[in-house]
């Protein structure tokens, strides 16, 4: 191979790293004798659980001195700031692993492993053992996660808050091709990150009555009262000693009730404990039962009470008073979920502190603002009034009030429009025969002076479907904010050789800029550089064929195509279009087996929502086809299918950087965003994918013939829709498709059971929502494309690199620089 030089730009970045400063040497010194002293408090010696508890305790102590630094910092800001503190109320945080960030931004994993060596340890066994904090379901919490990471290389006044959950969502388990949920317990060898705070406590009210005194002011009475104490996760920027933190709470147990223990009567004494604890098992409690919405609605009311009193405390230690609360403190509602934070904040000013309506309403319209993170309609959460009023009767008062004011305001604007009116009204009238109930999305907009959607097709079509009466009010709140993720985990950490890769050709500054990945553009066709890559990426590949192996005891072909679907299980998200396309491919290689194909690997992991039985119906499949597809020897290596168990953070950082193409596949108008379609691009994954989400925006980044761009787009979709669609005579046009779905019918897959997806089968001929049948000719014919290329292994080298060239506007550190200027500056108040 030719001698390569480096450039300037990334000789001298090189040198930046490599002489360490006195802080440096400082730092390291610091971390091995906490490590050492840690480690000599093991009663098993030098064990890897033990190394990593000791090592995520010896970087805690740093994080814990920068904490208080940029606590005191912030702290010293006042109120002429021009962007205020934030406070990013989230239901869901999915942080996956910490040390190896940890190490990564301290500079520490050299020590480490050295250290590590001379006890006989490896680095990489130390950091498998540590478990991933899956307290998130899906996008917006891993968005939340990222967000976390560029507060603190932005070097923004912030706190995350959310709750500590104490088994995530679920692991997820396949038992003969079918889902199983078992509770996730990933505190149980938990190393000590999270710092807690005993000072930290704060009562939060359930049930009771509103009594009104005799000069008219209304004080809530709870029936029952839980405590939440505070435990802090910090979160380390990589270019600075500033850090962010997630503020998680935790329901304390109230004491056991004498009586009943003395009576023997255990299970009642411990009532209260339950309840507390109950607040704190699981994110997302079934909410098909009473007793689980119930749950979910207090787990929220506990987020935002504790958060705001929290918030409350600190603006009152700091200003002394709340009249400028609104212009220095920015509360922002990750989703609908904490969407309850205007009615307590205004509880909070009204009750508790004594303002008048008016002052404590503009303070919560300054304060609050609101991010929408899907189209599909059930995620616009609403409560029972009936439940409202038992559980959180003065929330309810204030509700009304927020909206009679609002309705009020609404008539003298619209005079008469009594549908508008009923449509926009905080309060579900039952008009469907149902039961009154409360709209907390309409809360949201109402008290927000800013709501984004997530990239620029959702927002506009937020504007133009679900929030089109708000957007006729108040055309001025609505804005976008494309999502990003952070290069730091995604690729610095994911992908080591890439990242080495990239430095050698473009230096070490995309890790803080992304969009210097833009200078890989006039390299791309760089044949040295594309065999350089495509090495790298065989390594990569050859690491989760590994993980696969250990997972399924199946080899995979590493000269395949490893063509890769990693997300939640939805119908709308359309795993089951690329089963029909395995189907398909899996019939015609049978009816020529000595054709030149290009092998495939196709790999799918997620979960599917324990309720949602379509979904676990689409992962039975996969499961179903694959035992067929992969046990057949006509087959071979040409097709795999592949189902990887339990997907998570951890499992995304191995699986990402092996991918060739990334399936964004979505109906056209459906993803918001989608996060994942960025990861893979930077990872030099090619994307097939519809118009539709972040895809856009990425190919237009890229350049649109960079991508493999295929199915019919948003307006297409809504047209054909109103214009009465029949998947049927799709499928009878299309002999290939017909095939497909008359072998699942006739149980091909499932040994003859022709039961088990008749209902998947019936819903693709007669309903098909999402349209798999009108879009599945382009998919099937833009795969031979990707065939196509992929063979000709420099084109697609270079069609690689120009898609992680194309990347640089898809850094989390842009999105937040967005979040300042549109949403939390105080210029945004003006
Ligand atoms: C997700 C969206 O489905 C995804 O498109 C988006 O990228 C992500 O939020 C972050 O904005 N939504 C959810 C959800 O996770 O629970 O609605």
């Amino acid at each position: 191979p030719v001698q390569r030089k480096p450039s300037p730009k990334a000789s001298t970045a090189m040198k930046k790293t490599t002489a360490l400063s006195a802080e440096d040497k400082a730092l390291r010194a610091a971390f091995e004798a906490a490590y050492e002293r840690e480690l000599s408090q093991s009663s098993h010696g030098a064990t890897p659980q033990a190394a990593l508890h000791a090592a995520a305790i010896a970087c805690r102590e740093t994080l814990a001195r920068r904490w208080a630094a940029t606590q005191a910092a912030d702290a010293q800001r006042g109120d002429k700031a021009p962007v205020r503190r934030v406070h990013y109320l989230s239901m869901e945080f999915l942080m996956g692993r910490a040390l190896s960030n940890a190490l990564a931004a301290l500079k520490l994993a050299e020590p480490l492993g050295a250290k590590l060596a001379e006890q006989g340890l490896a680095l990489g066994d130390v950091l498998e053992r540590e478990p991933d904090a899956a307290l998130g379901n899906g996008g917006l919490g891993r968005l939340a996660a990222c967000f976390l990471d560029s507060f603190a290389e932005l070097e923004l006044p912030s706190f995350g808050y959310g709750l500590r959950y104490r088994y995530g969502t679920f692991a997820q388990v396949i038992q003969q091709g079918r889902q199983l949920e078992q509770p996730d317990d990933w505190t149980r060898d938990t190393p000590a990150w999270e710092l807690p705070r005993h000072d930290l406590r704060y009562q939060v009210g359930f049930g009771g009555r509103v009594e009104v005194d005799a000069s008219g002011v209304r004080r809530w009475m709870p029936a029952d009262s839980i405590e939440a104490q505070a435990f802090d996760f910090v979160v380390p920027a990589h270019h600075s000693q500033r850090v962010s933190t997630l503020r998680q709470w935790q329901a304390t147990a109230a004491p056991i009730e004498f009586k009943p223990f003395c009576d023997g009567d255990y299970a009642r004494a411990a009532r209260h404990q339950v309840l507390a604890d109950a607040l704190n098992w699981v994110l997302y409690p079934d909410d098909s039962t009473e007793a689980g919405r119930e749950l979910r609605l207090k787990q929220e009311a506990f987020l935002v009470s504790a958060s705001l009193q929290d918030l409350i405390a600190r603006h009152l230690r700091e200003f002394g008073s709340l009249h400028n609360l609104g212009k220095t403190n920015a509360i922002h509602l990750n989703d609908t979920h904490p969407a309850l934070a205007p009615a307590e904040l205004m509880r909070l000013l009204l009750d508790e502190h004594g303002l008048g309506w008016d002052e404590a309403w503009k303070i919560t319209r300054q304060a609050v603002a609101y991010t929408n993170h899907t189209l599909m309609p059930e995620a616009l959460e609403t409560w029972a009034v009936r439940m409202f009023e038992s559980l959180l009767p003065r929330h309810l008062e204030i509700i009304y009030e927020i909206n009679h004011r609002f309705l009020d305001e609404l008539q003298q604007r619209f005079p008469g429009d009594h549908a508008l009116a009923a449509r926009v009204s905080l309060i579900d009238e039952g008009s469907h025969g149902g039961e009154r109930r409360v709209r907390m999305a309409s809360l949201a907009l109402v008290a927000s002076h800013r709501v984004n959607g997530v990239a620029a097709l959702h927002s506009e079509l937020m504007v133009q479907t679900i929030f089109a009466d708000y957007a006729r009010i108040w055309p001025e709140r609505f804005h976008n904010v494309t999502n990003g993720v952070t290069p730091r985990r995604w690729l610095q950490q994911a992908n080591p050789a890439l990242s080495a890769l990239l430095d050698s050709r473009i230096g070490e500054g995309w890790r803080k800029d992304l969009a210097e990945l833009g200078e890989l553009k006039a390299l791309a066709a760089n044949r040295e550089l594309g065999e350089e890559f495509l090495a790298v990426k065989r390594a990569n590949k050859e690491r989760l064929a590994a993980v696969i192996r250990r997972e399924l005891g199946l080899s995979v072909n590493l000269d395949s195509l490893f063509d890769i679907q990693i997300k939640r299980i939805h119908e709308y998200k359309r795993q089951l279009l690329n089963i029909l396309h395995v189907v398909a491919r899996y019939q015609a290689i049978r009816d020529n087996p000595d054709a030149n194909w290009v092998p495939r690997t196709v790999i799918i992991a997620g979960k599917a929502a324990s309720a949602y039985q379509t979904a676990k119906s689409i992962v039975r499949l996969a499961h179903d086809v694959a035992r067929v597809i992969n046990s057949d020897p006509r087959v071979g290596d040409k097709l795999k299918l592949v189902f990887l168990p339990n997907y998570g953070v951890t499992l995304a950082e191995s699986i990402i950087p092996a991918a060739d193409l990334s399936e964004q596949i979505s109906t056209a108008g459906t993803e918001a965003s989608g996060t994942g379609n960025m990861k893979f691009g930077m990872n030099g994954a090619v994307t097939i994918g519809t118009w539709d989400g972040a895809n856009i925006e990425m190919a237009e980044a890229m350049g649109v013939e960079n991508m493999f761009v295929f199915g019919l787009r948003a307006d297409a979709v809504a047209k054909i829709k109103q214009l009465g669609y029949d998947p049927r005579l799709y499928v009878e046009e299309n002999r290939q498709l017909k095939r497909v779905i008359d072998a699942i019918a006739a149980g091909v897959f499932s040994n003859g059971d022709t039961e088990r997806y008749r209902a998947l089968v019936d819903s693709l001929l007669h309903r098909d929502v999402y349209l798999l049948m009108a879009d599945f000719a382009d998919y099937v014919a833009t795969q031979a494309k990707v065939d196509a290329l992929f063979a000709d292994r420099a084109a697609w080298a270079e069609r690689a690199l120009r898609n992680i060239a194309g990347m640089g506007p898809f850094s989390s550190d842009r999105t937040i620089a967005e979040y300042v200027d549109r949403v939390w500056s105080v210029k945004s108040l003006n």
